[in-house]
């Protein structure tokens, strides 16, 4: 036994966000559809174009009351993007602080991660949805470990001159096709579903555009971020027509997530005017919040509404366990059940920038920041507030914590130095997980 898993294992103790009755196992055996939406920020919700919403059936969704809607949730990626998004979301760990966790990491790690623990706790089947190769961020290698039965990567579909744009298939097209795998698989099902059209550099091919009158910035990145965010709303709309037409939406919960900003920070003062800043007034705080990502959760009679509650992408799996009625305390996740009445309300960034519902604090090297009031995004001379800047270490230090046993259970691969009880560890090389076999 290596006893380096202690530290952790005493850190997720001392941590764990114990479910709230209320929400605890209301969607027990319900099928689970998880819709990673790609590049997706928050402040595309409700958002208007010459006049026209952007994406009219995401805010049909928001502050629905069959909807848990967040307004402070953040993606808390690094450079990993895409595949530091599915690992938080999976695993309950962070990526990495430099590179991409799923093609380092993922094919030699060992894991106790959401397809298992769902399949294993409550017989759940589980599938992902994917318009790319499955060998990119070697996901082919990855998910097996994650203990996931099916991946329904592009080949998987039928590819003509004009299905894919960018890294794959339209999404459009994705999730049309996936209803024919979707409608095999044995229910309660956890299915995965990754888009890919809104895309940087966000290249819509003129067919697909509804007469969406995009902005006129002279930015174009910003101009097609437009176009692209407003087909896949429109792919989702096709999609949930579907479910209820199947009768599946009656049997499910649905949750949406944007993986990470679409608009880069340099980018940003070119986004400013539309947001009603002019672009020297732009500071990195408004950088800062320009991370929220949109997180949803939607099921017929789930009690909704929009949710202030600060949290990230780390908090996702404990939430969704309880959801489904499996408590997360046995295992080692870090993230905290946004509906639990312990959820601690400091949102660690992948660099160790943090916000608190008061405060933005911006790393600027070993235990100073830059801080900014929420309220006003005013500046705070730091030199001249003693109390609030030892507040401000006192968080950072945890925030450093909690990115360290992360790095550390990642980097030395200690989970297979920890089994929770009642968990089978899986098997990559059984025949079940060939997917390659599977889909051809
Ligand atoms: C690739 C897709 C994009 O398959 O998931 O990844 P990203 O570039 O956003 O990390
Ligand atoms: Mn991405």
């Amino acid at each position: 036994e290596n006893t380096s898993i202690d530290e952790p294992l005493k850190y997720q103790q001392e941590n764990y966000a114990k479910p709230n009755s209320k929400y605890f196992g209301v969607a027990r055996k319900k099928n689970l559809i998880v819709i990673h939406l790609e590049s997706f920020q928050q402040f595309l919700i409700n958002f208007k174009v010459n006049g026209r919403e952007v994406t009219p059936f995401l805010d049909s969704l928001y502050g629905d009351n069959n909807t848990l809607s967040y307004s402070n949730f953040f993606h808390q990626v690094g450079q990993g993007k895409t595949s530091d998004a599915e690992t938080m979301l999976e695993t309950g760990l962070f990526g990495l602080p430099e590179g991409s966790f799923l093609p380092q990491l993922g094919p030699s790690n060992t894991f106790q991660a959401a397809p298992a623990i769902l399949n294993q706790k409550e017989g759940y089947t589980s599938a992902v949805f994917h318009g790319n190769v499955a060998s990119f961020y070697s996901r082919d290698k990855v998910y097996p470990n994650f203990g996931y039965n099916y991946f329904l990567d592009q080949k998987s579909f039928h590819n003509s001159n004009d299905s894919s744009v960018g890294f794959g298939l339209k999404d459009k097209l994705m999730f049309a096709e996936s209803t024919k795998y979707l409608e095999q698989l044995q229910q309660p099902f956890y299915v995965k579903y990754i888009t890919l059209t809104n895309h940087y550099p966000f290249d819509l091919p003129a067919e697909d555009n509804d007469d969406f009158v995009t902005s006129q910035t002279k930015n174009n990145v910003v101009n097609n971020y437009f176009l692209t965010a407003h087909y896949l709303d429109s792919a989702l709309e096709e999609f949930f027509n579907y479910l209820k037409k199947s009768g599946l939406y009656d049997k499910s919960m649905i949750v949406l997530y944007g993986d990470h900003y679409g608009i880069s920070n340099d980018k940003n003062p070119d986004l400013a005017p539309l947001l009603g800043y002019s672009e020297d007034q732009w500071t990195d705080f408004n950088n800062a919040q320009l991370q929220r990502v949109p997180f949803m959760i939607h099921m017929k009679g789930l009690k909704g509404g929009v949710k202030n509650t600060y949290g990230g992408e780390i908090d996702v799996l404990p939430t969704i366990l309880h959801l489904v009625g499996i408590n997360s305390k046995s295992y080692l996740q870090l993230g905290e059940d946004l509906l639990s009445k312990d959820h601690s309300q400091i949102v660690p960034f992948r660099n160790g920038s943090f916000v608190t519902p008061e405060y933005t604090a911006l790393k600027k090297g070993k235990e100073s920041y830059d801080v900014y009031l929420n309220s006003s995004g005013e500046k705070i001379d730091l030199s001249e507030n003693v109390i609030l800047s030892k507040k401000i270490k006192k968080l950072g230090k945890q925030v450093d914590r909690r990115l360290k046993i992360s790095d550390k259970i990642n980097n030395q691969n200690l989970l297979r130095f920890y089994t929770p009880e009642g968990f089978m560890p899986i098997d990559p090389t059984d025949d079940k997980y060939n997917y390659l076999n599977q889909t051809d």
